[in-house]
């Protein structure tokens, strides 16, 4: 892959780098869609387009409302909406549309080729977010309009078919949580013994891109293969696969992120003359749950392994996502953000950002993925985590290290927490857009202190 030019420090103002965030998205642009990164990720991601919108809301309404359009043309007749829709056009992955066959399902939407699973649900927040900046409330207020049913079918389906009753919702693969090789999965999938003859024939096509290293591992890969065969082979049948699944788990950010999306849906409806109340109710009930999920000892909320039943004792920079959807406390809260601080790092000069696994764990690897690098994602669920319980230095401080790590580092998917330095995809659209999100977000940039 060619070389990202660096940009140097501080040189580059606030303008600038709004101008290449934008530049990165434009790059990045195939049809209707912004693929997360040319070659790596070359068709539309879930929850990576949901970003990418809210990005556009500050600046261009019709592409964020385009953006999230082609997306839930992907969607599902039970309302799943797919952690990837194919872009014609778009380049090579794995797996691609001929090993998901997804038209084994009579739910999948014919002719339009998705995968067969889920990410994590910020699709109501990216639509309220649209509605917030708009500049042209009218065409604001008919898309709402639009998006409501097709949101009320995806949240349906989530609190239908991924709940055992008590309000939370369940992932059936890794790649679902969006933190693919996460230790938070491995027991999990550690417990899935395979045979040589269980695992599907497929070739990987990440490990040409990049560096081996930087990516999940071969033992990995196969369980990731073995999951979608399997649910490929149940026809996507959700009830068989909730009962055949060999990974369940109940994820703290997925939830935490589905309490925040219904919230926003039930404004949304509010806004379209609707009832908020359901929507409200759900979003009580999960967060209950989710803070039932509360470890003391770590000042955080653990994930659920649903076959083991027992709690998920790896804790990892995600565990904070509750902070962003107002669920802990203030007295938990002030207790989770003090476990925030002792978990940073500092790349560079100024403030702070929360690796995805603790330097402390023996299991951290500075540039392997989930394990160990920061992602912007994660950092801007603290950062807007952080701001809601008006911890307004803490979250200024994550706002600056990450708007620094970009500026001095280039838009990579994933960076370094020891040197800052860039590693996985290059040009990478969900690091520009939350960028974009976090200099144009008006709302809380009078809250931050001076950079
Ligand atoms: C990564 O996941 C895909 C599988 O969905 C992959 O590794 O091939 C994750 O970081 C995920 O969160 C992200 O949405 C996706 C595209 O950026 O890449």
């Amino acid at each position: 892959m060619a070389s990202q030019q660096p940009v140097a420090s501080r040189t580059v103002g606030a303008d600038e780098l709004v101008g290449r965030a934008l530049a990165v998205l434009e790059a990045n642009q195939l049809g209707p869609v912004t693929v997360p990164s040319p070659q790596l990720y070359p068709h539309q991601w879930s929850w990576d387009a949901a970003f990418i919108a809210m990005a556009y809301a500050h600046v261009e309404q019709s592409r964020a409302e385009g953006e999230l359009r082609a997306l839930f043309a992907g969607q599902w007749s039970n309302g799943l909406l797919p952690h990837i829709v194919f872009a014609p056009g778009g380049g090579p992955y794995f797996p691609g549309p001929d090993f998901w066959q997804v038209d084994r399902s009579p739910h999948a939407p014919p002719g339009q080729a998705t995968s067969g699973i889920v990410q994590p649900p910020v699709h109501a927040s990216a639509v309220l977010q649209i509605c917030r900046h708009a500049r042209d409330p009218e065409a604001a207020a008919r898309f709402r309009t639009e998006m409501l049913p097709k949101l009320d079918a995806w949240h349906g389906y989530l609190h239908r078919e991924r709940t055992r009753g008590n309000g939370l919702v369940e992932i059936w693969h890794p790649w679902e949580s969006g933190m693919d090789n996460s230790p938070m999965w491995d027991d999990a999938l550690a417990r899935i013994v395979l045979t040589p003859g269980d695992v599907p024939s497929y070739e990987r096509i990440d490990v040409q891109l990049g560096p081996i290293e930087e990516r999940p591992t071969g033992d990995e890969y196969d369980r990731y293969a073995y999951l979608v065969a399997l649910f490929r082979d149940l026809g996507y049948d959700p009830a068989a696969i909730r009962d055949a699944c060999p990974f369940v788990v109940q994820d703290v950010m997925f939830n935490a992120m589905l309490v925040q999306a219904d919230r926003d849906l039930a404004t949304l409806a509010q806004l379209d003359g609707a009832d908020p109340g359901p929507y409200d109710r759900r979003a009580d009930r999960t967060a209950a749950a989710l803070d039932g999920l509360w470890d003391d000892d770590r000042a955080l909320h653990v994930g659920y392994d649903v076959r083991r039943q027992a709690t998920i004792t790896t804790g990892t920079a995600a565990c904070f996502a509750p902070l962003y959807a107002g669920v802990p406390s203030a007295a938990r809260a002030a207790r989770m953000v003090e476990a925030v601080t002792a978990s940073s790092v500092r790349p560079g000069s100024r403030g702070f950002v929360v690796p995805s696994l603790s330097p402390d764990d023996p299991r951290f690897l500075r540039t392997r993925y989930w394990r160990g690098p920061v992602w912007p994602v994660i950092n801007w669920l603290v950062y807007r985590g952080l701001s809601r319980y008006g911890f307004q230095s803490e979250a200024g401080q994550v706002r600056t290290a990450l708007i620094d790590l970009v500026r001095d580092g280039g838009f990579y998917e994933h960076y370094d927490p020891m040197t800052g330095r860039g590693h996985g995809g290059e040009q990478f659209a969900w690091t520009a857009a939350l960028i974009l999100d976090l200099l144009l977000d008006e709302d809380r940039a009078h809250l931050m202190p001076p950079e």
